[in-house]
């Protein structure tokens, strides 16, 4: 590995010091007699300054073609200027060209490039200054769980991802053939979560989730990273301090950490630093009452889509919860209400600003004859799911879980218009290259 100075470490402080430099170009502009050669790498990027009477007529004319993202190495001084990005320059008395390009197809502002066009070249989109800091805010949010959920006695495992049945629902089923017979790739992590709890007692893992959505919206992908937990003997009430908590240290922390890249794509702080336990917490029907009073059309009942949701998140300056759905818009596994059985003991959590639903939760039915009854009811056959109803007949303990997307909460973290960008190569219907 060739030693050398990252960009991000030229500073001010650095005048006068020998440094070497390796990255790629992110602009070349030649001003008389000089070039300014923006040399950019992983951790930021750095003007170079390349003369002709240091490095002489070859040198020059060889550095005057490189064009955007041609790879090179420089050596030269560090000069302190305040009118260089960072506060300081580099005085190139070295150049190596590894490549030379001259045309990137990425323009140097993607912003004005259609999202077909960053789709299509994605491989190399993703090397753009804009992308590493999602990826970088993405990081270091999903390093913040680690760091919350081991502090808090919670055990990582890792389920599988080639299954044979349903979470939620067949019809975002992946199918695929396995031998002789079929599979499916996971929708959800938690049917073996649930199984895990009686060991561990509280679960988690981060896996990638898959969904046949044909639903072509602005927060749906075929693949996502879902961060799951489940623990044993909490109720619906506990699961959500669980999230509050969880999600209230994974933002903070990564404000804390990440400033600058969120600073990238927010103006407004507010929503985040507000992002602090107690969430507000709101019942379906006091959600259905606010809709209906805005004058969106629903109905007890209902489901709510992403236009109802961000209507619904005009009201909060922070991530709240909805909770007491209606039994029959949610999955067979959630515990029915004792309170009220046209209900089950759910609750997602929605993110401000127009994002909405950014985590499922629920406290899990765990009385075997009632987990049978739901899964009839749902049309589905109770032999596929023996080894889930086995849990139920083996000491079953009260226990509740819930799944967190993570590409949503980068989008929303950064207001990103679309959750496609929150992810290195995103899966849709109509994308799986590259
Ligand atoms: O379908 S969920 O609401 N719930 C579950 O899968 C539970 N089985 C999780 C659990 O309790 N262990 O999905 C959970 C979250 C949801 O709130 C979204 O944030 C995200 O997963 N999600 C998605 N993100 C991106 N694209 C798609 N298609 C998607 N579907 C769900």
């Amino acid at each position: 590995m060739i030693e050398k100075t990252y960009c991000g470490e030229v500073k001010p402080e650095l005048d006068g010091q020998r440094v070497k430099l390796a990255g790629w170009v992110y602009s070349n502009m030649r001003v008389g007699k000089k070039i300014f050669l923006w040399i950019r790498d992983s951790t930021g990027i750095v003007q170079t300054v390349i003369a002709k009477n240091i490095v002489g007529e070859e040198v020059f004319e060889k550095a005057k073609k490189l064009g955007r993202e041609s790879s090179v190495i420089v050596e030269g001084i560090v000069k302190a200027d305040e009118r260089a990005p960072g506060g300081a320059e580099v005085h190139v008395e070295k150049l190596e060209v590894i490549q030379a390009v001259s045309e990137f197809p990425i323009p140097e502002n993607p912003g004005q490039a259609s999202p077909e066009l960053l789709l299509d070249y994605r491989h190399l989109h993703i090397r753009t200054p804009k992308v590493s800091a999602i990826m970088k805010v993405k990081e270091t949010l999903i390093m913040a769980a680690r760091e919350w959920l081991l502090k808090n006695g919670w055990h990582e495992v890792f389920p599988p991802i080639l299954v044979t049945g349903a979470v939620e629902g067949g019809a975002t089923l992946f199918k695929l053939k396995y031998f002789d017979k079929y599979a499916y790739l996971s929708q959800s992590a938690q049917l073996y979560l649930e199984a895990a709890i009686f060991g561990l007692e509280k679960v988690w893992s981060l896996t990638p989730s898959f969904r046949a959505e044909k639903s072509r919206t602005r927060r749906h992908l075929t693949e996502f990273w879902h961060l799951e937990l489940e623990g044993a003997w909490m109720d619906l009430w506990d699961i959500m301090k669980v999230e509050e908590e969880l999600v209230s240290y994974m933002v903070q922390r990564t404000l804390e950490l990440r400033k600058k890249e969120i600073e990238m794509f927010r103006d407004d702080l507010t929503t985040l630093k507000n992002t602090e336990p107690p969430f507000p917490r709101i019942s379906y029907d006091e959600a259905i009452e606010i809709l209906q009073n805005k004058g969106v059309k629903i109905e007890w009942g209902d489901d709510m889509g992403a236009d109802e949701e961000r209507v619904l998140t005009e009201e909060f300056d922070r991530p709240f919860f909805v909770y007491g759905y209606p039994k029959h818009i949610k999955a067979f596994y959630m515990k029915e209400d004792p309170q009220d059985p046209r209900k089950v003991l759910a609750a997602d959590m929605l993110a401000p600003e127009g994002y909405g639903e950014i985590i499922g939760g629920s406290e899990r039915e765990d009385n075997y004859d009632k987990l049978v009854q739901r899964i009839i009811e749902e049309g589905m056959n109770p032999k596929d799911y023996e080894w889930y109803l086995d849990l139920r007949k083996y000491g079953s303990v009260p226990h509740s879980g819930f799944g967190l997307g993570v590409e949503r909460l980068v989008a929303w973290v950064l207001k990103l218009d679309h959750i496609r960008w929150a992810t290195l190569f995103p899966r849709t219907p109509a994308r799986i290259y590259p």
